[in-house]
């Protein structure tokens, strides 16, 4: 993936042109608050990198979650490279196979491999990804512990007993990610960022530390497009091939009703 090297109050991540000028437009956007800041570009050794503000800079055991938002986590791009030139990928075949021997098609088993748009739409299907519009890619708790057992877990009620592992039921932890999540979906509202962008793969990334502090951030835009002239994306519609939709807001409005839920437990 996107390796990370901590330094100095920054992290260095893998440089990618899109979520550059993502990150670009985002710190004078609406939403410049819930996105870590984009210190530039920089090269070292041959590689380039993206400078960004490091989230958990200065958190005593800090307790992370990664949400990745919308109904899907593929480009629209990606199916019509599977129609034109199928690329077989048996990595992701393997990935499968470990998640659900009995997934891959008799034919996909033949060839030890599948494409990467069959492979990431399982993954959407198997998750909470199509039917609540985001799923848990993982929990890091203060002990260092990760939890990445949510990938095959479609309905709401284990994904609240997550959160409440997640933030060890503590009200006023819930509280703060519920206050945070509305002044999100207030900016979302403002964001010209938002409005004109095809937001695929993005993360909501939750941290919080032994003290009140408790923040998410809007992070990983390697996959966030500007939508084409003439589109308008409503950001809560069922997606058709064609019309871009990303399903953002339908994921939103589920961790909101999540929140709500786990807050009443
Ligand atoms: C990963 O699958 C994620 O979907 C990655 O998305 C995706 O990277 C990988 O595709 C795919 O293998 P698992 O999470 O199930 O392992 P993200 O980067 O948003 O986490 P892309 O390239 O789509 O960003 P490949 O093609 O990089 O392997
Ligand atoms: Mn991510």
């Amino acid at each position: 993936g996107n390796f990370q090297l901590s330094e100095g109050g920054e992290v260095l991540k893998r440089w990618s042109e899109i979520e550059a000028a993502c990150l670009h437009l985002l710190m004078s956007d609406a939403l410049r608050e819930f996105v870590p800041r984009y210190y530039g570009p920089l090269s070292r050794n041959g590689s380039n990198y993206l400078r960004l503000e490091d989230l958990l800079s200065g958190l005593s055991n800090p307790v992370i979650m990664d949400c990745k938002m919308g109904v899907r986590t593929y480009l629209e791009e990606e199916i019509i490279k599977a129609r034109i030139s199928p690329v077989l990928r048996s990595d992701m075949y393997h990935k499968m196979v470990k998640v659900d021997p009995s997934a891959p098609l008799a034919e996909e088993h033949v060839l030890g491999a599948v494409t990467k748009l069959r492979y990431m739409q399982w993954r959407d299907a198997v998750s909470s990804t199509t039917t609540l519009g985001f799923r848990i890619e993982g929990i890091m708790l203060d002990n260092g512990t990760v939890l990445r057992d949510f990938n095959k877990t479609q309905s709401l009620p284990p994904l609240i007993d997550a959160f409440l592992t997640f933030t060890k039921s503590k009200l006023h932890i819930l509280r703060a990610y519920q206050s945070r999540l509305l002044a999100l979906r207030e900016a979302l509202k403002e964001s010209g960022f938002f409005s004109t962008h095809e937001v695929i793969g993005s993360s909501l990334l939750f941290v919080h530390d032994t003290s009140r502090r408790a923040n998410i951030w809007m992070i990983d835009f390697g996959k966030t497009m500007p939508i084409p002239n003439g589109v308008q994306l409503q950001h809560d519609m069922p997606w058709v091939e064609g019309n871009h939709e990303d399903g953002y807001l339908t994921g939103l409005a589920s961790i909101m009703q999540l929140l709500s839920e786990a807050i009443q437990r």
